[in-house]
């Protein structure tokens, strides 16, 4: 039984992974190199600045930490210039009504994501009065795989991990929830998402 549901945010509730795109690309393009789609594949999930490395990686780029944190504060203000137009339209479908029918049957539900932008972008999208605990990459120090985050957010919704199900579209997401001893829904593609529990692909499906 079902007691609590934790969602991650990009490709889950959001497509943020194109503004991220356009915001990795534009950088990469002024450091005189080509960012393609296939390599933002690389970042979903992934910190800002584990993104930031990946992204250099693929440059053959090298910085002082000092200089990353400048790229990476440039990059993240250009993606809050296009989320800041985000609004309920852009929920991925069936989202609203799947997260209403859980709060009408009384289910926890939590938001476990590497972004420190998740809470701007759940109040662009009108649903951050929804959810009983917000876990976000400002609160946690480790990176999914790890299963801090998910850890962390059925302990604010009061529940056991066994009492929870995470929502996950990456592969590294869909291991941490496991490795957290949850369930996990994966959404996205079975080959990707082998791991999970079952997969779907999306929560219109459910
Ligand atoms: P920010 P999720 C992740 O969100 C994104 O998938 C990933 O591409 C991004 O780098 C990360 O958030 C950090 O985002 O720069 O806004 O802190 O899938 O964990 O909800
Ligand atoms: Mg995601």
């Amino acid at each position: 039984q079902m007691k609590g549901a934790i969602f991650d945010l990009d490709g889950v509730i959001v497509d943020t992974a194109k503004y991220h795109y356009l915001a990795w690309r534009s950088l990469a393009s002024e450091l005189g190199f080509d960012f393609t789609e296939a390599d933002n594949e690389r970042l979903k999930g992934v910190s800002r600045m584990r993104s930031l490395d990946i992204l250099l990686e693929i440059g053959r780029l090298e910085f002082t930490d000092a200089e990353k944190l400048a790229m990476a504060d440039k990059k993240n203000r250009l993606y809050v210039e296009y989320i800041s137009r985000l609004d309920e339209a852009e929920l991925l479908p069936g989202v609203r009504s799947y997260l209403n029918r859980l709060h009408d049957s009384g289910i926890g539900i939590a938001l476990g994501s590497a972004s420190k932008n998740a809470l701007f972008i759940l109040d662009k999208l009108n649903i951050a009065g929804l959810f009983d605990a917000v876990v976000d990459g400002n609160k946690v120090s480790r990176a999914k795989p790890d299963p801090e985050v998910f850890l962390i957010a059925s302990q604010e919704l009061g529940l056991q991990p066994g009492e929870c199900v995470v929502f996950e579209d990456a592969e590294a997401g869909v291991a941490a929830g496991k490795a957290a001893g949850m369930r996990v829904i994966g959404i996205g593609r079975p080959e990707v998402l082998g791991e999970a529990d079952i997969v779907i692909s999306g929560l219109h499906e459910l």
